[in-house]
């Protein structure tokens, strides 16, 4: 038995590169919750939560996860032996409902320190991974069409990225359509375009949308409609000749075993933190893999940590059809890890030393954090006067 003595939760603000517009908010920064557990035995495993634009995007929030961990989860992790990481996250399975986002991230510390105690790689506690790197797509979210054309010839230069998600549904409809054929001809069979709508569109706009998308070269629509319309999902699927994925409306196996007995999708993305953590992310793939649903490796945005906690659960399944979007520290204007993670020919490495295999830049984050103890600042009035 090897206790868990102290649980840390640092929430930190970090820009983004350029607003991230989705349908239902513009993001300009993230905001990470952290979560450290130092253990007996002097090993440490790091996690991160994050969400979209606060409340924007799901029911979690940055500092609602903080304070659910810090007031109502660490009873049980306390309790509990940090060698035995399902049994905590099933006491805490017992105890607590829903907080997904937050149980994510303390499984991801959790098999970050059983791996470095083990010498494994996470990947190899969630059953073996079958790739050590993942294709990775962009978000072109500007808002504007030429600057997002501008952006992907930038990344396929690069060789950064290849393919491509255009966030839609805040627009008219043919407005919509209009920004993904433009930036479909412009780049034309050297990337792969596809559109989240993040849920914008109702059932009937979803209709003439999905098969408009489809004139102009879209390759996939992701979440068109609300996340509660299950069989209005099944329905576009059916009428549907490019594939339907869905997102927001997966938070977890259950969601999973429904869409796929109802034929609602094409596609999951498989999200670690809706899921609610890492083992419940592979459930979701075992049921489409059972259900012969696509696979795609989807983001909250996270960093570094929470990055690398995807991309060990990604690494491990063996059909990923459509690739991953785990692009979200390239969003970020700060790196909160001591060595980033590697990004190239479109790929992300995923590494196999022990736990999740990074870092974090200590220094880094104590200035980040938002509980950081005042910055020297210099007034206006001051800088003009010398
Ligand atoms: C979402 O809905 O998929 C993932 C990538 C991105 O740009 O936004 C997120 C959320
Ligand atoms: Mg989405």
């Amino acid at each position: 038995m090897i206790s868990i003595e102290r649980i840390e939760t640092i929430i930190v603000d970090v820009p983004t590169i350029r607003p991230h517009v989705l349908a239902m908010t513009t993001m300009h920064r993230q905001t990470l919750c952290l979560v450290r557990l130092h253990c007996a035995d002097g090993i440490t495993g790091i996690g991160e939560a994050t969400t979209i634009g606060g409340l924007a995007y799901g029911d979690e929030s940055p500092e609602g996860i903080k304070l659910a961990i810090d007031r109502y989860f660490a009873p049980h992790i306390r309790a509990g032996d940090a060698t035995r990481p399902a049994a905590i996250m099933a006491a805490l399975g017992r105890s607590i409902v829903g907080n997904h986002f937050a149980k994510c991230a303390v499984e991801t510390a959790l098999l970050d320190a059983q791996g470095k105690r083990t010498g494994l790689a996470v990947s190899e506690l969630l059953g073996g991974r079958v790739r050590d790197a993942l294709p990775v797509l962009w978000t072109l979210a500007s808002g504007d069409t030429k600057k997002d054309i501008a952006e992907a010839e930038d990344m396929l230069d690069r060789r950064r990225h290849d393919a491509f998600k255009l966030k839609i549904g805040k627009r008219a409809l043919t407005e919509d359509v209009a920004h993904v054929g433009a930036i479909k001809k412009a780049l034309g069979n050297r990337a792969s375009v596809r559109v989240d709508v993040n849920m914008a569109w109702n059932e009937t706009t979803a209709r003439r949308g999905v098969a408009m998308l489809a004139d102009v070269g879209c390759d996939l629509v992701e979440q068109p409609i609300t996340r509660a319309n299950r069989l209005g999902m099944a329905r576009l699927r059916a009428l549907s000749t490019i594939p339907i994925m869905a997102d927001e409306a997966l938070r977890g196996p259950g969601d999973a075993y429904e869409f796929a007995t109802r034929a609602a999708a094409d596609v999951f993305a498989v999200k670690i933190e809706q899921s609610g953590g890492l083992f419940a992310a592979k459930a979701v793939q075992v049921i489409a893999d059972a259900a012969g649903v696509a696979l795609y490796g989807g983001t909250m945005l996270e960093a570094g940590v929470g990055t690398i906690a995807s991309a060990h659960v990604f690494a491990t399944f063996p059909a990923l059809a459509f690739g991953t979007e785990l692009f979200g520290p390239l969003l970020l204007t700060e790196e909160i890890l001591e060595v980033p993670l590697v990004y190239g020919d479109f790929m992300l490495q995923v590494p196999g030393t022990p736990g999740l295999g990074i870092a974090l830049d200590e220094d880094r984050i104590e200035f980040l954090r938002r509980d950081a103890a005042a910055r020297p600042t210099i007034s206006i009035a001051a800088a003009q006067k010398g």
